[in-house]
């Protein structure tokens, strides 16, 4: 029996099929279809009691007994300290690691998000003040990473899950309408990430 991905054709489903194709474990693929109301199946709720895509469960678990884990950041953590891969091993150099993914985590990812959804609103008396405010808001999230990868060549120093994690958002910057060309440090980021195999294998398995 090998991992199961519950998720959908998103950005945070796609953060956990990324990781687990750069970790190389085998996995199959539950597809929970949100526009569809799946989400809200109780097999579903069982493993994922937020309502919200992704959850894994891995039949091998820490103890050889079978577990779930629920929110992407939980699973990315999950996955590597598993794998011990895209994790450092000494406690100083977890804590960036942390800290980014904690930043996509709280907000790119989370602003982003609300953009997605402001688009979608038709009166402009109702999109007006949402749509700026978290454009704005966004737009300041990727100028937060354009400055730290002047500095560094992946968020946390050497590839991590944070580099996973903010990718899943990044994927989805012409849905947010940003334009990577006005962030150049997080446009060379993007282009290594995507011209990874492991990458390209988990932007391209199917999740819906
Ligand atoms: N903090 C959660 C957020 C997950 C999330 O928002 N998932 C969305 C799709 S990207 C979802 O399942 N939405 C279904 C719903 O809103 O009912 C995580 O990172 O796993």
């Amino acid at each position: 029996m090998t991992i199961e991905l519950w998720a959908y054709n998103t950005p945070n489903g796609r953060k956990i099929s990324v990781a687990l194709e750069e970790m190389g474990l085998p996995y199959t693929v539950r597809v929970v279809d949100i526009t569809k109301n799946e989400q809200f199946n109780p097999d579903f709720l069982a493993i994922s009691p937020n309502n919200r895509i992704p959850a894994i469960i891995d039949p091998n678990g820490p103890d050889g007994a079978p577990i779930s884990v629920f929110e992407s950041g939980a699973i990315l953590l999950y996955l590597a300290q598993k794998t011990n891969r895209f994790w450092p091993e000494s406690v100083r150099a977890q804590v960036p690691v942390l800290e980014w993914l904690m930043w996509q985590m709280g907000g790119f990812g989370p602003m982003p998000g609300q953009v997605h959804h402001f688009l979608t609103v038709k009166d402009p008396a109702d999109q007006r003040y949402g749509l700026a405010r978290y454009s704005a808001e966004t737009r300041r999230l990727y100028g937060v990473a354009d400055r730290r990868l002047a500095n560094v060549e992946f968020f946390a120093g050497d590839i991590s899950v944070a580099d996973f994690a903010i990718l899943g958002w990044g994927w989805r910057h012409e849905r947010h309408q940003v334009d990577l060309g006005e962030f150049p440090n997080v446009k060379r980021w993007y282009e290594t990430m995507l011209a990874r195999p492991g990458v390209q294998r988990g932007l391209a398995v199917v999740l819906s």
